[in-house]
């Protein structure tokens, strides 16, 4: 098993916090429990500076920022990686995802990137007894093979075989096909008489495309790509026959999975559960319900930030209403930094009207700079986290498995989750010791090491931007760049000629973690 960096008592830890007033015998038996239900909220590509508790003016979060009040608001927090099948197949296996070849952002007909043998945080939790779930994004793969998916049957493999008791989930995200939804290695609401087929090679005969049918996007249209199936009057990445009435409509997403996440916590009220809540917000197409349109002058991009809060609200209201708020831990974040024009012509550029969705950060969504991974993160445990306070802690998503293992007592069987550390002191803020070195991944691979204090980059050929057409620095360069964070957080200027000893000594880190002879302690 992995070496515990921080040594985890439960007494002193948990202080003399006092339980919540329970209002029924049963609310009183969830309070008095040891083992807290876990939900970890995984928004989309939301940018540290896109919550108003993380300091957006151009829109409001008010259920964030009751969750963030009431809770540590983490102000040095990283996704593993800056695209979303790396940075989300590292949080669930606790394994780096550059350790592998083929976890690139996934095709909607990946095959199961996990693999069933792996172990994953969700065996993790059943292995504490925990009842399990994965709600919303997956882009992990399903199935055996890729392209080899019969949509129209039970897939022989999806997350049951990784530890979720239950799952309700898009396969991939919402601009690639297949555009239904899964629930338990099925097709959700199947409609029998429109047998689904899917290809990321060729189109099937008489289907139109954004690309040859740009008159049918009458919902959104592509800015770059997205032009091969079109559902719901929007271009998708990938070619796609039938589906009927198990179609989505990208307008009732959010409803649909917040739905089936209430339904679970109302099901699984009286037992302890985990579930992993990934909300298709605010990635693109960025198309939410006509409710959440208008309230701030960002468009739809902003729109999507609302819709994303009015889901954390309900799942708070839903914990609230069955007495479970107290004794239910809620890790929210983000799976990757923020991007603005990800490829649909939606006008979230031109309307951000000064908001800056990294916040302070250089760089977005893709970039080796530190806007690729730094993510708005907040912890909320009523029963044993004091609330309002803001935390400065470097701290990687990597470190979620074995730190939630260690809080529920889970079992781990040997090298599994091998690159998670149990930090779960630093996430529950009783120590403010930072990771010594955290590592981040960029979309073309190239990794960085940041320190509390300093930030390296490897030198790599990629180019200055990327460049499929958004705006985006990507933080490559041909030499080695070393910035000191602790002068300015911008990555601006690169100091590694004046450093060569410091260059040497996060090369050494990167390397010893690349071959794993590197340990925290
Ligand atoms: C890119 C897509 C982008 C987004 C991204 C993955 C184009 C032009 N761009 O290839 O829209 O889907 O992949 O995003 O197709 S992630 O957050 O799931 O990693
Ligand atoms: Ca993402």
């Amino acid at each position: 098993m992995r070496s515990r960096y921080l040594t985890f008592t439960f007494a002193p830890l948990l202080g003399s916090v006092l339980a919540a007033e329970a209002k029924t015998a049963k609310d009183n038996k969830v309070a008095d429990r040891e083992q807290p239900n876990v939900i970890i909220i995984l928004a989309d590509d939301l940018g540290y500076g896109d919550l108003e508790c993380y300091g957006a003016k151009n829109v409001q979060t008010p259920n964030v920022n009751r969750l963030a009040n009431r809770g540590i608001r983490f102000t040095d927090t990283h996704a593993i990686a800056s695209t979303s099948t790396p940075s989300r197949y590292a949080l669930l296996t606790g394994e780096y995802a550059w350790r592998r070849p083929d976890t690139d952002v996934a095709a909607g007909d990946a095959g199961m990137i996990i693999r069933p043998e792996q172990y994953t945080m969700a065996d993790m939790f059943k292995s504490a007894g925990y009842a399990t779930c994965a709600i919303g994004k997956w882009h992990l793969g399903l199935g055996d093979k890729t392209g080899q998916q019969d949509w129209n049957a039970p897939l022989p493999a999806s997350l049951g075989d990784l530890g979720f008791d239950y799952h309700y989930i898009m396969a991939a995200t919402a601009d690639r096909v297949p555009c239904v939804f899964i629930e338990n290695g099925k097709v959700a609401n199947y409609d029998p008489s429109a047998p689904i087929e899917v290809s990321y090679i060729r189109n099937f005969p008489g289907e139109p495309t954004g690309k040859d049918n740009p008159e049918l996007l009458y919902n959104q249209k592509s800015s770059h790509g997205h032009d091969m199936a079109i559902v719901n009057g929007i271009g998708r990445i990938g070619f796609m026959k039938g589906g009927g009435k198990a179609l989505w409509k990208d307008e009732n997403i959010a409803d649909s999975i917040t739905a089936h996440a209430i339904d679970f916590i109302a099901q699984h009220k009286d037992e302890p559960f985990f579930m992993y809540f990934a909300t298709n917000d605010v990635h693109v197409p960025r198309f939410p319900h006509d409710r959440f349109r208008g309230k701030n002058p960002m468009g739809v991009r902003g729109a999507a930030i609302v819709q994303f809060d009015w889901s954390v609200g309900q799942i708070m209201d839903a914990l609230d209403k069955w007495g479970l708020t107290e004794n239910t831990l809620i890790i929210l974040s983000s799976d990757n930094g923020p991007v603005v024009d990800d490829g649909y012509d939606d006008k979230a550029e031109e309307l951000l009207n000064g908001h800056s969705p990294a916040g302070p950060w250089r760089g977005n969504k893709y970039s080796a700079f530190e806007g690729g991974t730094a993510v708005p993160a907040i912890v909320s445990w009523p029963k044993k986290v004091k609330g309002g306070v803001e935390s400065d802690v470097l701290m990687s998503q990597i470190d979620w498995m074995a730190s939630l293992g260690a809080l529920v007592d889970a079992r781990f069987p040997k090298g599994s989750a091998p690159d998670s550390y149990n930090r779960i002191a630093n996430l529950l803020g009783t120590d403010d010791a930072d990771r010594p070195w955290i590592i981040e991944q960029a979309s073309n691979h190239t990794l960085s090491v940041r320190t509390k204090e300093w930030k390296y980059i490897e030198p790599n050929d990629g180019p200055k931007m990327i460049p499929w057409g958004p705006k985006i620095e990507t933080g490559n360069l041909s030499t080695p760049q070393l910035y000191d964070m602790t002068k300015a957080i911008d990555e601006k200027d690169n100091v590694a000629s004046q450093y060569p000893d410091k260059v040497y000594e996060m090369q050494n880190i990167l390397r010893r973690v690349r071959t794993k002879t590197i340990k925290l302690e």
